[in-house]
């Protein structure tokens, strides 16, 4: 891997390896020394321009979480991190920036991985209107290019090749303790400690595996970091140690912003520290959010970020070792610099606004907000918008560092909803605010791939959708994809449909989904283990293994899995069957909740059914797939010496 430095780009965060560095003087400014690539750069205007040929059977493969197909080309894509609820095609940025790609020319070239490493805003045109080119403009002159190729490693690569190096360079992927594998049930909503003991009991009832319950920020006060509303949870500690009884971990929700309120101690400690973004005149910035105005924590500074890590400790106090940061691209509602409008009017308008409406308007806002507050970087005043890509994922870092100090390694669960490559070392990710839809089970599929390619390992979707009605009929399918997936998590907005398995009637069928997911916990989490120790991806696109087989290269509803694993989800409404495709001969596994039954099934495609509570997946020949003897109430009650081959 070979790196090219364009101006004087802040330190690395993405990449840990030393690579060869080249740096880009005047006369390579006029001529790009990379093989297939054209580079324009423009001081005056503040960017620099890529441009990529592709052939027509060529693929782009990458971008994490990004929409689109697990081809990229034809979509266009902005690199911005943004809450926005509305996921679709049509929505260009998420709420992490992945700025790596990999090009397949085919098995007879070589394939080309490129990481445009900033933390400012890039544009990317993936072929949109069939110009056979890729165009990516970064809004930097201070930037770093990392290319992988033929000529930088002396050899031909396929696209998983390209892959692995880029996954070696950027190191480890962070690896969640093994409970972290088993089923959350969350939902924006429970308030009280009766509230979670009541989920608790509900699955104890109907018989059904939980090993974690979400606290959205109803158990905070009044929205305030590192605080438990003391009416709601009168006793944290001895109510987390209650429920570890019961084998549940809690997972309280911390978000970005912190209130604006002295004599709170992270705000006194904050402002008297100089730990908060500033205005325009130094003082720090204030936006709202939902405690009211708050500051947001400027975790570039090494101090903030070791600070606000150290915090979790009043939580970890209790017995608490499961987080999930949020509202962290920073999530924005108004400020002064956009809004003049009181915050209770702007909660109701807020709740009453169609969710396309009222994330238009957030997202309008933030942007012009990012361009009003200042991070302190190197000593030096950094305005937020050329670094905004970044924060999400410096929050995971003061996160992960911190827990790790408090926890130590490997003992803490960690996932946040803002990222960059980067993050990947010290947390998971969650893909945000989706939707109860079909469409968007077929999206968490394909960012499966994508993002183990930019190294989020640990990473999952809302089951059965966040906004919305959930069906039942969808639940049951979106649990039997999120089977396979690390973070297996249903979570849902308030004041949509109910969307715990108990709500919708008779549990059983739910029973034998999980079901499933607690007898592969074992191998799941092995290969998760050993392809993050590796360099590895846990999920990928089945072009990746079968590099010449055409048919499998454009296939994007099945996924590889581990070293032995084909999963084949059902993503229709309505469907019993699906087709599937085989790269070559495996064994079909059909589980029924209680046993597996296996059969040959040759190469090639098959229709197979797949009645609402089973799930159907696929292993290679030789693989040694080690599942539990039946499936355990949680993760804890799984006896790893007593296994039997699958
Ligand atoms: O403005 O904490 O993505 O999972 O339930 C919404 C409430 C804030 C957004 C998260 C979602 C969470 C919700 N949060």
């Amino acid at each position: 891997m070979r790196q090219y430095i364009f101006g004087n780009p802040l330190e690395e965060f993405a990449v840990v390896e030393e690579t060869d560095k080249i740096i880009v003087t005047s006369e390579l400014a006029d001529k790009c020394p990379v093989s297939n690539m054209k580079w324009e750069i423009n001081v005056e205007d503040g960017w620099i321009s890529f441009t990529i040929p592709l052939e027509k059977n060529d693929i782009v493969y990458g971008l994490g979480e990004s929409m689109h197909g697990i081809n990229k080309r034809g979509g266009k894509y902005v690199s911005y991190n943004t809450d926005n609820s509305h996921h679709s095609d049509k929505m260009h940025s998420m709420y992490g920036s992945h700025n790596f790609i990999v090009i397949d020319r085919g098995c007879d070239k070589s394939a080309q991985g490129f990481c445009f490493d900033t933390p400012a805003r890039v544009v990317w045109d993936i072929d949109v209107d069939d110009s056979g080119e890729i165009v990516v403009v970064c809004e930097t002159c201070d930037m770093r290019l990392y290319e992988i190729s033929e000529s930088s490693e002396n050899r031909l690569l396929t696209a998983y090749d390209a892959t692995r190096i880029f996954r070696w360079a950027i190191g480890e992927s962070y690896i969640p303790p093994i409970w972290a594998f088993g089923f959350c049930q969350s939902r924006w909503g429970y308030k009280t400690e009766a509230d979670v003991r009541n989920v608790v009991k509900k699955y104890q009832e109907a018989d059904i595996p939980l090993d974690m319950v979400c606290m959205d920020i109803d158990y905070m006060d009044r929205y305030i970091d590192f605080t438990v509303n003391k009416k709601r949870f009168p006793d944290l500690k001895r109510f987390a140690g209650e429920m570890r009884e019961e084998g549940i971990h809690l997972v309280p929700i911390i978000d970005a912003g912190v209130k604006v309120e002295p004599g709170n101690e992270t705000y006194d400690e904050g402002v008297e520290n100089g730990f908060f973004c500033t205005n325009m005149e130094g003082k720090p910035f204030q936006a709202a959010v939902w405690p009211g105005m708050t500051h947001f924590p400027d975790f570039f500074q090494a101090s903030c970020r070791k600070w606000f890590g150290s915090k979790y400790k009043v939580l970890t106090d209790c017995g608490i070792d499961a987080f999930w940061n949020d509202m962290n691209e920073p999530s924005i509602f108004y400020s002064e610099y956009t809004k003049k409008t009181s915050s209770i009017k702007m909660l109701i308008n807020f709740i009453s606004k169609s969710a396309a409406e009222k994330y238009a308007e957030l997202d309008n806002n933030a942007y012009k907000d990012y361009r009003h507050f200042y991070h302190y970087i190197n000593g030096k005043r950094v305005l937020h918008h050329n670094v905004h890509n970044q924060y999400g994922a410096r929050m995971t870092q003061a996160g992960g560092e911190g827990l790790e100090k408090l926890l130590g390694k490997g003992n803490y669960l960690l996932y946040s909803r803002s990222s960059f490559i980067g993050s990947h070392r010290y947390g998971g990710i969650w893909t945000g605010d989706n939707e109860s839809t079909w469409d968007l089970l077929r999206t968490n599929v394909k960012h499966m791939p994508s993002l183990n390619m930019c190294g989020f390992m640990y990473s999952g979707a809302d089951t059965g959708g966040f906004g919305g009605n959930c069906t039942r009929e969808l639940l049951l399918r979106w649990l039997a994809f999120s089977d396979f997936t690390p973070l297996m998590r249903d979570h849902s907005c308030m004041g949509t449909r109910k969307q715990e398995c108990y709500a919708f009637g008779d549990t059983e069928d739910f029973k034998r989904i999980i079901n499933l997911r607690y007898r592969l916990i074992p191998y799941l989490y092995e290969q998760f283990v050993e392809a993050a120790h590796n360099g590895e991806m846990y999920m990928r696109p089945l072009g990746f293994d079968y590099p010449d087989d055409r048919t499998a290269r454009v296939i994007e509803d099945q996924l590889m899995l581990g070293q032995g694993l084909m999963v084949t989800p059902v993503l229709e409404e309505g469907a019993t069957k699906r087709d599937v495709y085989l790269p070559q001969d495996m064994e079909m596994i059909r589980f029924d909740g209680y046993t597996f039954t296996k059969s040959e099934a040759a190469k090639g495609w098959h229709e197979i059914e797949v009645p609402i509570n089973e799930v159907v997946f696929f292993k290679l020949p030789n693989a040694k797939v080690m599942v539990t003897r039946e499936a355990s109430k949680c993760t804890r009650d799984i006896d790893m010496n007593d296994l039997m081959e699958l």
